[in-house]
């Protein structure tokens, strides 16, 4: 009897130590430290910091490779984090091509925070499609509304024609949506994208108004144009081997520093979209600034269904995630009101 108490004690004390063991865990993530992605980063390794003994190693992007080898390096175990935009994921987790779908997400501000708080398809679905990857989802947020850079204004799918629009690489859809919008589109890597504007060998590009500011994208082109067709979304996972590995303290940790962070995002990233404006407004006068009408962007709405029925033809999963994301929107246009 007396053993046996002893035994238990033991096991305890252990437990107790495997907890309170401190560990530092790398997190990679697509941005610079005072992007989106870097301020949700850098707010989920400040309450890990500051709620347990463990560390946050944080990487930006660029330090451990493209973002394709961060994934990799997420997927494998070898990062125990990995903050990525959704247009580089498609290709590695097809359902996720639904955030860069064009004309599904709505542009009205609350009715997307309602949207990414209360979604079925971004709580319960996508969770255990990440499953299957190898990862364990923890957030995904907007960081902006999609906005367009050219050297010319266009406003109709003929203007166009011929035009090679760089998108992210790692998205079939995103190739889909601009050549359903008439143009050539061209998947390149962020990395290669200031080149590719300096060097004419791409006529445009789209981002978020934050980050066309923060890296002078404004200065390479002529013309920036709001369609209302997307916006640009983040998300950060575990590694699934690593997160399920933790004690149940632990887990509770992350997923409590995920809600913090996304939190934080929440509230900073549509003001940083405004400051950007702003910025561009003020230090560049002559940059002309469009906001295509709702009869200009009824034929880019039209070819967008087609761009919506190709993803939702893809597979099972995918039709399945596209009915439940026009619930999601509908109870998020209700729910935000
Ligand atoms: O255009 C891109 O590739 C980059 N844009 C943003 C807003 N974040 C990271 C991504 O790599």
């Amino acid at each position: 009897m007396r053993f046996k108490g002893l035994k238990t004690l033991l096991a305890a004390a252990v437990l107790a130590s495997s907890s309170l063991s401190a560990a530092t865990w790398k997190y990679a993530f697509g941005e610079g430290m005072s992007d989106p992605q870097g301020i949700y980063a850098n707010a989920f390794k400040d309450f890990i910091e500051e709620n347990s003994r463990h560390k946050i190693k944080l990487y930006k992007v660029g330090s451990l490779g493209e973002e394709a080898d961060m994934m990799e390096q997420a997927r494998a175990g070898l990062l125990q984090f990995i903050g990525q935009s959704t247009g580089y994921m498609g290709s590695t987790i097809p359902e996720m091509d639904i955030f860069t779908l064009p004309y599904v997400l709505p542009t009205d501000t609350k009715e997307l925070d309602h949207f990414f708080k209360n979604s079925k398809v971004v709580n319960e679905m996508l969770p255990s499609i990440f499953h299957k990857h190898g990862l364990e989802l923890l957030s995904i947020f907007p960081e902006g509304e999609m906005a367009v850079t050219t050297m010319e204004e266009f406003h109709s799918p003929a203007d166009l024609q011929g035009k090679k629009m760089r998108v992210m690489p790692g998205s079939p859809i995103l190739v889909e949506t601009w050549e359903a919008f008439g143009a050539s589109p061209q998947p390149m890597t962020w990395g290669d994208l200031v080149g590719a504007l300096k060097t004419g060998m791409v006529d445009g590009q789209e981002n978020p108004t934050v980050w066309i500011e923060a890296y002078d994208l404004d200065n390479l082109t002529n013309v920036l144009t709001y369609m209302g067709h997307s916006h640009f979304n983040a998300s950060v996972s575990a590694n699934k081997k690593f997160y399920d590995g933790l004690s149940k303290r632990d887990r509770m940790l992350v997923q409590k520093a995920a809600e913090h962070a996304h939190k934080t995002i929440l509230e900073e990233a549509q003001k940083l979209d405004a400051i950007g404006l702003g910025r561009i407004v003020r230090t560049n006068p002559d940059y002309k600034i469009v906001t295509l009408s709702d009869k200009e962007r009824e034929p880019f709405k039209e070819a967008a269904k087609e761009v919506q029925e190709s993803f939702a033809s893809k597979s099972d999963s995918n039709k399945m995630i596209m009915e439940q994301m026009r619930k999601d929107l509908e109870a998020a246009k209700s729910g935000a009101q």
